[in-house]
């Protein structure tokens, strides 16, 4: 008795040593080490002036030409720097890279999500890996007028240790040319229950990459084009260009905390594969909705699910901002991709440039093909049960 109950605590003692230590070391939801660059190295940052040459980013292992910069400096051509939030980022030069080690619970997946901007008007780009998983981001197109957007790429923890890598594959003239990187997070990706009477996953979108409460645009969804690790589970992002994933302190969002506003026009898919019965009728469920973000109607949303492609115009009734949308269709298949897409490309009536579409959320697929007959099924069952419980009571 004795000897079991002191086996108990020495292991109830190791267990929660154990745990304090793998509670130090996991990387936490939120900003990675120093993942806002505000962290003074050493000899100070560069804008202060008080030393010459390279400088040491605390947290970092750099490669090649990487700077930090301060908001309000200017390059070449009289173009004055973009921080996204804070004083500094860091600026990644031709070929240059820039990593930290990271230790994460090996088999999860984890979203990453970071702020960049483009300095130069060429096209630019950023290659950010968790090797052997590597992702490249177009930085080209400019979503909002702000001039940087967070962003959003995924990974799979094949090892406890794992190096997040950004790196700008580019190889510009002008060497002050180079994307800029700021406010790098990480977040740990639930895996969504599998709804009951629901064939999608994370139909409401509100498992999702890290967002930050002061920020407001959004984060930016690049293709993935793999589903196992979206930073949205269950969802592809498809085609060429972003959609931003949306949260309710920002946005109006149909249901719950976080949505999806289809930015990209044709160009901007995301999609899903249900579970399906061949040759079954289905109905598919949507909430259509305008994210109160002054975008400019008309708002169209395009919509694919087994044997059936229908666009539904953003119509709500008196004050809402979305509404409901339904298609009934045929599965062909064992899965049935369902897609959307937006059938305009808007901008915000304001500055006329950022770009912003309809709010999907909410989505619900559900076999449609019998229900009458399940209904009355239901019914003599419940009838039946009364009645024996009668004749057993009796
Ligand atoms: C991105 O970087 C990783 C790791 O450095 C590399 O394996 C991969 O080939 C690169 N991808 C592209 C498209 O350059
Ligand atoms: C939000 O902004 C305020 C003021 O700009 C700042 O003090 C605070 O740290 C920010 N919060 C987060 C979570 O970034
Ligand atoms: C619309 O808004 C008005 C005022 O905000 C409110 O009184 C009314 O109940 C709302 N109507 C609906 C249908 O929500
Ligand atoms: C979809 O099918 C249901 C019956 O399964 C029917 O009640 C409904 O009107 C249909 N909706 C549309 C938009 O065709
Ligand atoms: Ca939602």
């Amino acid at each position: 008795m004795t000897e079991s109950s002191s086996r108990n605590k020495w292991v109830l003692l190791l267990t929660l040593t154990f745990a304090h230590f793998s509670s130090i070391s996991l990387a936490q939801d939120g900003l990675v080490a120093n993942g806002d660059f505000e962290t003074r190295p050493l000899n100070g940052f560069p804008s202060e002036a008080v030393t010459d040459g390279p400088v040491e980013i605390p947290s970092w292992r750099s490669i090649g030409t990487v700077e930090l910069v301060a908001s309000g400096e200017s390059v070449g051509g009289g173009m004055v720097l973009i921080v996204p939030r804070g004083t500094h980022a860091v600026r990644l030069g031709n070929d240059a890279e820039i990593s930290q080690e990271l230790t994460v619970e090996k088999g999860s997946s984890y979203a990453v999500t970071f702020s960049a901007a483009r300095t130069c008007a060429q096209m630019e780009s950023l290659n950010v890996s968790v090797p052997p998983a590597s992702q490249t981001v177009d930085l080209q197109t400019l979503y909002n007028v702000q001039g940087w957007d967070p962003y959003s790429i995924s990974f799979a923890a094949a090892e406890e240790k794992v190096r997040l890598n950004f790196k700008n594959p580019g190889m510009e003239d002008d060497p002050e040319c180079g994307p800029i990187i700021d406010d790098i997070a990480i977040k740990k990706l639930q895996v969504p229950d599998k709804p009951k009477d629901n064939a999608v996953d994370n139909g409401g979108f509100e498992f999702g990459p890290w967002m930050f409460q002061n920020v407001s645009l959004g984060v930016l969804l690049p293709t993935n084009l793999d589903e196992e690790t979206s930073p949205v589970p269950g969802w592809m992002v498809e085609s060429t260009r972003a959609v931003r994933y949306i949260d309710s302190n920002h946005y109006a969002v149909p249901e719950g905390k976080r949505a999806v506003e289809l930015v990209s026009g044709k160009e901007g898919i995301i999609s899903q594969m249900v579970k399906t019965k061949p040759e079954k009728q289905y109905s598919l469920s949507f909430s259509l909705g305008h994210a109160r973000d002054k975008c400019k109607e008309p708002l169209a949303v395009m919509t694919f699910a087994g044997d059936q492609a229908r666009s539904f115009h953003y119509t709500p009734e008196s004050n809402s901002t979305f509404q409901v949308a339904i298609v009934n269709f045929t599965a062909r298949a064992e899965s049935t991709r369902i897609a959307f897409y937006s059938v305009y490309y808007n901008t915000r009536t304001d500055d006329m440039s950022s770009l912003c579409g309809p709010v999907v959320d909410d989505v619900r697929v559900w076999f449609s093909g019998c229900s009458r007959n399940q209904v009355v099924r239901v019914w003599l069952g419940i009838g039946f049960i009364f009645w024996a419980y009668f004749l057993v009571l009796g």
